[in-house]
């Protein structure tokens, strides 16, 4: 009905009236209870709490004093600070060391300043508003300036000015147009850059919710369809402490498996056991690397989870154990939906532990999926999200050691596309509709996937994926972008959709290579996978019905270019790890918009269709057809062609050539980038480590490598190893220095390489004041590098 004129006809009711909003009105009184401060108005009350140094929690409730229990999103506690509140005719003033906040009087309007007294937040001429449908609506000002990240996952191109956007995890199985909107996560945060400096805005609603940056010139609002106003300001001041503010308050992802990071390959699916043994072979003789394999919904009995069909696998723990001995692991789909079948010990379980979402009757909820009809566990409750984790022992048995979780919006085959509102969930005796909790069942799930596969597999790191998630996804899940289509557009829609995610505090995250719905083409795979080399996430994934996309479908020419890429993906895994463990200590992202790197170029503002890899690597993807050319965009300072060595000034954009084989990318002068060596998975240790020096103009420059046994928890306790590399310039003397430090994890390889880019070949060389002799060096007249080998 969604695509028909139904959608407009004058009757149908629109899922946020949106009307009659009731201002909450004059300030009546005041009181202090700690950290937080409480206003009673003439129609409501508002409690602002002090969360910590740098951020605030403003919770609005019509009805009644406001709930501030401790959200599911929300891991940090509160921490006391000092202020000082004051009063006087206008205003409250309250008042810390980093900010300041105003409450006006009348009306009541709730504003937020820095220390310097500059405004962060505002709110104007409307504050907060509710109506008698149970909306609740906010309002601040908008300056001609912000530029707006975030959001989640979302359509469109990167700066989300103009937007309007509703959060309602939804299957979205096509279009993903820029007007598509609600997709399968849900993420209410977003920053506000504003003349360089940043704050953010976490609208913590579980329910259905809306952003609107487009209706009005200078202000936008959130609303909610239920629950209360509840948010938080971050004060920033750049965008890269707001992203830490907002993940030390949601969580950052713990460090992946390394084979998480590898090359991944899919198809929904390989549906015998016969064919996924015949694809890694395929693999292995080609000499493609490949770290995992995944299962798609055929592999199960009937589409029942926790079995395998033992007409096609008959053999799954031998299939798994053989893949794991060739360095490949297979990943099997999980989806929520548990098949209605009274033989089946799941759903007997299910039922008799009443495991299973309700209606407030007592009735099972139950929605068509994959197998029929369909109970979906409660995993609002622990109880639930316990069971279902120890279910996994299914799995781990088999050897398994990472999941894929599909369907969790959750998606239901009808008309709302989704499971009931009215259906009710325990929530660990807080019960609440479906309604006012949509968003948290993908998160939920991903909690209780996670956490039971991380208890079974004794130490090691789980790897999960999912489809759906909320804010604080990041701490079980990496997150695909769902059912994307072989088309260009598709691939130019995944830059700012990943980018944003990472802005959303999901650093691993990507789309399907290749594309998943319609047909791909080789020159399409191609520069998809090139792409892929450097989404933190990289997984070729195709439709049933449509042209197999693994790395040969498309002839010897493109599979040797798809190849090249793939490798590629090993070759920077030590810089891409490195980063992955620097996002799981600060949510800085690693796959990165431009701005967040250089937040006073406006060339940078809504740049959609090149990124950064940490903060001095710019790649700039071919993102249409028989295209050999693209302009990039080249921030201040020099930077270098990865791939001719040329020096380009920034600051400027230029034309650069890119035929077929070639994704552009740029090193900014004075970096240094380590690299690995090309292998056939992460299960083969790195022997060899390369720091590619790149000094420019520049007279000195550093990298600090991070390292560990890339498959334990031990990290957390200090078996890691960091390694910082410092190249100095003087004259025609070089000297690189070497320091060890932090940890007790003794890294693979022993030969260290250093090559120096843009130099002469007269340079004298000194590794950790050693001068390292001319048989150890290699200068290469032609790229005008020189090669120098040491052992570590
Ligand atoms: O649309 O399990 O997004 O990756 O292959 C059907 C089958 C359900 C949707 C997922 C897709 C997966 C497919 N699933």
């Amino acid at each position: 009905m969604q695509d028909t004129s139904f959608a407009i006809h004058p009757g149908t009711k629109k899922q946020l009236v949106g009307e009659n909003y009731k201002e909450i009105g004059g300030f009546k009184s005041y009181s202090i209870n700690n950290n937080i401060v409480s206003f009673i108005t003439e129609n409501g009350y508002v409690n602002i709490t002090l969360y910590n140094t740098n951020t605030i929690r403003i919770t609005m409730n019509p009805y009644r004093e406001p709930i501030v229990k401790q959200s599911f999103a929300v891991i940090a506690e509160t921490v006391e600070i000092v202020t000082n509140v004051s009063e006087n005719d206008d205003e409250i003033t309250i008042q810390t060391d980093e900010f300041l906040v105003k409450v006006k009087k009348i009306p009541f309007r709730v504003s937020v300043f820095d220390k310097h007294g500059m405004a962060i937040v505002e709110e104007q001429t409307k504050g907060m508003a509710f109506n008698e449908a149970g909306e609740l609506i906010c309002y601040k000002k908008m300056e001609a300036n912000d530029h707006f990240y975030g959001f989640g996952e979302k359509t469109g191109f990167l700066d989300k000015r103009g937007e309007k956007m509703v959060m309602w995890n939804t299957d979205v199985y096509a279009p993903h147009n820029p007007e598509t909107d609600a997709l399968y996560q849900s993420i209410p945060f977003f920053l506000t850059l504003r003349e360089g400096t940043a704050h953010g805005i976490f609208f913590d609603n579980t329910g259905r919710t809306q952003f609107d940056l487009r209706s009005e010139v200078d202000s936008y609002s959130f609303k909610a369809e239920s629950g209360q106003l509840d948010y938080y300001i971050f004060v920033g001041p750049t965008l890269k402490e707001v992203l830490g503010q907002y993940t030390t308050l949601t969580g950052t992802m713990p460090i992946p498996p390394k084979w998480a990071l590898g090359y991944h390959q899919s198809r929904y699916s390989y549906e015998t056991e016969e064919e996924v043994r015949a694809l890694a072979n395929h693999f292995l003789e080609k000499k493609i690397p490949l770290d995992a394999i995944y299962l798609d919904i055929h592999y199960m009995n009937g589409y029942r989870v926790f079995t395998f069909d033992h007409d096609r696998f008959p053999t799954p723990k031998a299939l798994i154990e053989d893949l794991k001995k060739a360095g490949i692991k297979t990943v099997p789909i999980v989806d929520p939906g548990v098949k209605e079948d009274p033989e089946y010990p799941i759903y007997q379980e299910g039922v008799r532990n009443d495991q299973f979402c309700k209606y407030i009757e007592g009735n099972i909820y139950y929605g068509d999926v994959w197998p029929g009809n369909s109970a979906f566990p409660d995993f609002t409750s622990t109880k639930v999200r316990k069971w279902w984790g120890e279910k996994h022992k299914y799995y781990t048995d088999l050897g398994i050691e990472g999941i894929w979780n599909d369907m969790n919006e959750p998606a239901i085959f009808n008309e709302t596309k989704t499971m009931d509102v009215k259906v009710i969930h325990e929530n660990d005796g807080d019960p609440k509709t479906h309604r006012e909790l949509h968003n948290l069942y993908g998160f939920f799930m991903g909690e209780s996937t996670y956490e039971g596969m991380k208890q079974l597999l004794h130490g090691k790191r789980p790897f999960l994926l999912t489809r759906a998630g909320y804010a604080g996804v990041q701490r079980y899940a990496s997150v695909w972008t769902g059912d994307n289509r072989s088309f260009w557009e598709h691939l130019q829609l995944a830059l700012p959709m990943c980018m944003n995610l990472g802005m959303s505090g999901v650093a691993f995250c990507g789309p399907d290579v290749g594309g998943f719905a319609h047909d791909t083409n080789g020159e399409l795979l191609i520069r998809w996978t090139q792409f892929g080399t450097f989404t933190p996430y990289f997984r070729n994934h195709s439709a049933i019905n449509t042209l197999r996309q693994e790395p040969w479908s498309f002839g010897e020419d493109v599979e040797g270019l798809v190849k090249k890429y793939i490798e590629q993906r090993y070759v920077w895994l030590p810089h891409l790890y490195t980063l992955f463990r620097q996002a799981s200590q600060t949510g800085v992202p690693v796959m990165r918009p431009l701005v967040l790197e250089y937040p006073t170029d406006e060339n940078t503002f809504n740049l959609s269709d090149q990124f950064m890899i940490g903060d001095n690597v710019i790649v700039a993807p071919i993102m249409t057809p028989t295209t050999n050319h693209r302009v990039v965009y080249l921030p201040e300072g020099n930077w270098v062609n990865y791939w001719t060595e040329e020096m380009l000034i920034g600051n400027k954009h230029h034309l650069v050539e890119a035929p077929i084989d070639i994704l552009p990318i740029f090193i900014k002068e004075g970096t240094i980038i380590p690299h690995g060596t090309i292998k056939q998975s992460t299960a083969i240790p790195e022997d060899e480590i390369t720091y590619h020096i790149y000094l420019g103009d520049k007279t000195e420059a550093s990298y600090r490598l991070y390292e560990d046994d890339g498959t334990t928890f031990r990290y957390e306790s200090g078996d890691t190893f960091e390694q910082e590399v410092t190249c100095e310039k003087d004259g025609k003397t070089i000297s690189i220095s070497v320091k060890e430090s932090n940890g007790t994890y003794d890294p693979t390889w022993s030969k260290e390489t250093f090559v120096l880019h843009h130099c002469e070949g007269d340079l004298e060389v000194m590794v950790n004041g050693e001068e390292i002799p001319k048989s150890n060096m290699v200068f290469d007249e032609t790229t005008k590098t020189l090669k120098i080998s040491t052992q570590r």
